[in-house]
């Protein structure tokens, strides 16, 4: 059975994630109506990886006695200004998640819910994941500057990394 304090910080967890496949989900839409495909179905992989965040996240708290809300959400911007700016914005997006993580995980110990410890690990680890491959494609871009040929090549090979990526889903 859950404590009421980590109900509460899981719920809150719940619209983080939601959230998060919001702000990609404008991602994939702002980078598909300037004829980027690639990098519109990474963020469109994205944003549905962010929703199996949040599921996961739902089902375990009703699966331990609490009751998961489903709660408005933050409207996410249209648009993103250049590439480099939309996957920094990712990069720092992802950086905030990591630390509701390690919050939520230090909650776990004070209230000695050490299940919900464990669980929370993977998403600890995700979280490294996310922050490395956010980082990887940042300095890949910095490398293109306004390089147009450039551009074109990063979307081409973006799109060859969701394949990647939802293969290993
Ligand atoms: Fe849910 O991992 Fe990103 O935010």
């Amino acid at each position: 059975m859950l404590s009421k304090v980590i109900e509460t910080a899981l719920n809150e967890q719940i619209t983080i994630e939601f959230e998060s496949s919001q702000v990609y989900l404008a991602m994939a839409s702002w980078a598909e109506v300037q004829g980027f495909e690639g990098v519109a179905s990474f963020m469109y992989a994205h944003s549905d990886e962010e929703r199996q965040h949040m599921l996961k996240l739902l089902k375990y708290v009703n699966e331990r006695g609490g009751h998961a809300k489903v709660s408005k959400l933050n409207a996410p911007p249209v648009s993103f200004g250049s590439f480099k700016e939309m996957f920094q914005n990712l990069f720092d997006h992802e950086v905030m998640v990591s630390g509701k993580i390690n919050n939520l995980v230090d909650i776990t110990l004070k209230e000695k819910d050490y299940a919900t410890h464990n669980f929370l690990q993977w998403y600890v680890s995700e979280q490294i994941e996310e922050e490395a491959l956010a980082r990887n494609i940042l300095d890949k871009l910095k490398l293109i500057g306004g390089d147009k040929g450039g551009l074109y090549q990063f979307d081409n090979n973006i799109k060859m990394l969701t394949v990647e990526t939802t293969d290993n889903l």
